[in-house]
């Protein structure tokens, strides 16, 4: 036992710094109860010189352990990049299996929106959207909700949000991620240097199942916030009274009392 219990010790500490190590140093680890347990950035690396998520690391590869307990890793080919710090579980498509949200960059073309599940036990890619077209671009997920009657949940992204920001819905059909509604420009949802991938937030303010999303404008002196169903429309908007700096709180109850007759 004297000699046994020090070994074992030893064997979690290295275990345990193994895992820190390989993980992307800024990345959370994403957590479900489907059937992707867990999953996070690794492989980090510097051959992108953008840089606007607080450093130039940015994720190599995705890791995601499945609910027995496996293992899968996708390492990206050189030109691809995860600049993104956090993986996201939300079942899309309401089949029961995560589907896995990131912020890919390809070095030459800007960054796009892939996502990632497990099929017959393999990590695979389901779908991406194009890059957006120059290196150095880069889009914010927004958020991720049931915004349309699309089937299933849509995601919001606001592509270059550092200089002019247009938010769009994307909703997953089949293995095409499509932008559902009009393009909306004029928001920003992250600004550089902020390890904050997202200042909006998505809540059903009116209880009708659809959600409605608040999002700073491109100066992040106001919040607006926006529904979806039926068609693009603006809920409220609200001054700040000073720059927004950190992801927005809940705003249901300041939209309830601006819906109220004066
Ligand atoms: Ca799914
Ligand atoms: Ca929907
Ligand atoms: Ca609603």
């Amino acid at each position: 036992m004297s000699v046994l219990r020090p070994v074992l010790f030893a064997l979690l500490v290295l275990t345990g710094t193994a895992s820190a190590q390989e993980r992307l140093p800024d990345g959370g680890v994403a957590t479900a109860s489907g059937d992707v347990a867990q999953a996070w950035y690794g492989q980090s690396t510097t051959r992108y010189d953008h840089g606007i998520l607080g450093d130039r690391v940015e994720g190599g590869s995705l890791v995601v352990i499945d609910r027995t307990g496996s293992r899968h890793e996708l390492v990206l080919p050189e030109r691809y990049v995860f600049e993104d710090l956090t993986p996201r579980l939300v079942d899309l498509d309401g089949d029961g299996a995560s589907e896995i949200i990131t912020i890919r960059t390809d070095v030459g073309a800007g960054a796009a929106v892939a996502v990632y599940g497990l099929r017959d036990g393999t990590l695979v890619e389901r779908s991406a959207t194009a890059p957006i077209g120059r290196s150095h671009r880069w889009l914010s997920i927004a958020a991720i909700a049931n915004f349309t009657a699309d089937a299933g949940k849509e995601i919001a992204i606001v592509k270059t949000p550092h200089i002019g920001g247009v938010l769009e819905i994307l909703s997953l059909k089949g293995s095409v991620l499509e932008t559902i509604l009009p393009p909306q420009s004029g928001y920003s949802t992250h600004f550089i240097g902020s390890r904050d991938i997202s200042l909006a937030r998505a809540e059903d303010t009116d209880s009708d199942g659809f959600f409605e999303l608040a999002l700073p404008t491109q100066d992040r002196r106001q919040i607006v916030v926006l529904g979806f169903s039926p068609g693009v429309h603006a809920v409220a908007r609200f001054d700040t009274g000073a720059v927004i700096t950190q992801p927005i709180g809940s705003f249901t109850a300041a939209v309830t009392a601006a819906r109220q007759p004066q």
